[in-house]
């Protein structure tokens, strides 16, 4: 951690040598991308910095070449580009390249200016985000930016690294953000919508944790709440946060019982919740919840939506929580469809695998969080490897691989060794978490090559 914040220091004062430029910015379409280009904003905009700024879904040759076309000399990779080290070197050699980043890196050697935790190999997933790596060189450069430290907690939020707590550089950004006022940390429910939803689409829209029976399903829901005694008022539930303590204490231990049996710890359900104190939307209130609002604008690729919520614009916020409402809709559609083909035994399982292959039937930018949900729904034995693939509008098929519950396992290698059997594809991400996109038609190969090597690696 010392080595690391010492890496921060030189990278910054390699960077105050350039102040008088102007910059560019080119940062991730995720959550945690969003927040990481907040930050970064807000931080030049402090001192006074020109700058612009571009958000990418992943980078190649093309979005590189175009960025050398550019006029800044100074250009800023956020939450991406350790995984292009020498294409960016070879395309962008006239310019002065900083990447602030989390991802893998592909060459150990290189004159670029990279601040990565992932230099120490023995680093986990789970210490430092896209935005967390932003948030210290800017902390770094000026210790006002503390007051951008929540954002950083929302980005590792974003990027699954908060896990009933944070570890690493988290845990010491998130306790600057407590330290400057922005977060409180309390005991609670660990759901999403418990400071806005009523209680019924809370548990009907609880994906993390995942209640069976519940999730996913309107009559279930409605079921469980008549069975613990808990009745709406009128024609309608009670928001979770206004239960009294004996209705929270009956839901709590109805959604344990709910979940006995599965293999998973049933009783983690409650956890940190992480509320910031300067925000007045409710949507916004639960950090989670924030996150999940970033989110779906960058699934649904409206990434300057989701900056402009980071930024406190109000006509962005409105449009951003309509967004999400219909992504919330699309997701259930899309469960819902999963749950049919689960009962009809329309999916490809295999020892210690599952393939959902969705054509049409899941939007491609929601592909992705489906396979993340099975995998953390306890329908599968820890460390199944969940495959999700969809149709893209383009004639793309967009796969996402996913482990299940907190089974370890280098999915990225797994789909860079099958895609590379088919070609030249891209494919990417995190050890536990990533993705590829290949044409249509090669979709069945990629099956067949996918059963071929899951069915020989195990057991
Ligand atoms: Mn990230």
């Amino acid at each position: 951690m010392k080595d690391f914040l010492e890496d921060v220091k030189k990278v910054v004062d390699v960077f105050k040598e350039h102040l008088d430029n102007q910059i560019k910015i080119v940062s991730h379409i995720d959550t945690d991308g969003i927040t990481a280009a907040s930050i970064a904003s807000q931080a030049f905009l402090r001192e006074g910095i020109k700058f612009s700024l571009s958000f990418v879904k992943m980078l190649d040759d093309a979005v590189l070449e175009e960025l050398n076309l550019e006029e800044s000399k100074i250009i800023f990779f956020l939450d991406l580009g350790s995984g292009s080290i020498k294409e960016i070197e070879r395309i962008l050699k006239d310019k002065i390249v900083f990447i602030l980043d989390h991802h893998k890196i592909s060459e150990k050697k290189t004159k670029l200016n990279l601040l990565n935790l992932c230099k120490n190999e023995d680093a986990d997933y789970r210490e430092i985000s896209g935005a967390g790596t932003v948030y210290l060189f800017f902390r770094c450069m000026n210790n006002k930016n503390i007051d951008l430290a929540y954002l950083a907690v929302v980005g590792a939020i974003g990027d699954m690294q908060e896990n009933r707590g944070f570890i690493g550089l988290n845990k010491l950004i998130l306790q600057d953000a407590v330290n400057n006022g922005d977060i409180v940390v309390k005991q609670g429910l660990y759901m999403f919508g418990i400071q806005t939803k009523p209680l019924d689409r809370v548990l009907e829209y609880s994906t993390d944790p995942y209640i069976p029976g519940v999730t996913g399903n309107r009559e279930g829901t409605l079921t469980f709440l008549d069975e613990i005694g808990i009745k709406p008022e009128g024609k309608k539930y009670p928001k979770v946060i206004n239960l009294n303590q004996e209705e929270m204490k009956k839901l709590v231990t109805g959604i344990i019982l709910k979940r006995l049996g599965s293999e998973k710890e049933p009783e983690n359900v409650l956890g940190p919740i992480y509320i910031l104190k300067n925000e007045k939307e409710d949507m916004m209130k639960d950090a989670r919840d924030f996150s999940t609002l970033l989110n779906s604008c960058g699934r649904l690729s409206r990434p300057s939506l989701g900056m402009g919520v980071c930024l406190g614009d109000k006509n962005a916020r409105t449009n951003a929580i309509k967004l999400l409402n219909d992504y919330k809709f699309e997701l259930i559609n899309s469960l819902n469809w999963f749950y049919k083909k689960k009962k009809n035994k329309e999916l490809i399982e295999g020892e210690g695998y599952m393939i959902i292959n969705s054509e049409d039937n899941v939007k491609d930018a929601l592909i992705g969080t489906l396979a993340s949900i099975v995998a953390k729904s306890n329908l599968y034995k820890d460390g199944t490897i969940i495959i999700g693939l969809a149709h893209t509008l383009d004639g793309e098929t967009k796969i996402s691989a996913r482990i299940a519950g907190n089974g370890d396992y280098n999915l990225r290698d797994l789909l860079i060794g099958i895609t590379r059997k088919l070609g030249n594809y891209v494919a990417g991400g995190h050890r536990v978490a990533c993705g590829a996109s290949i044409p249509q038609e090669k979709e069945q190969d990629f099956i067949k090559i996918a059963k071929e090597s899951l069915d020989r690696k195990f057991y």
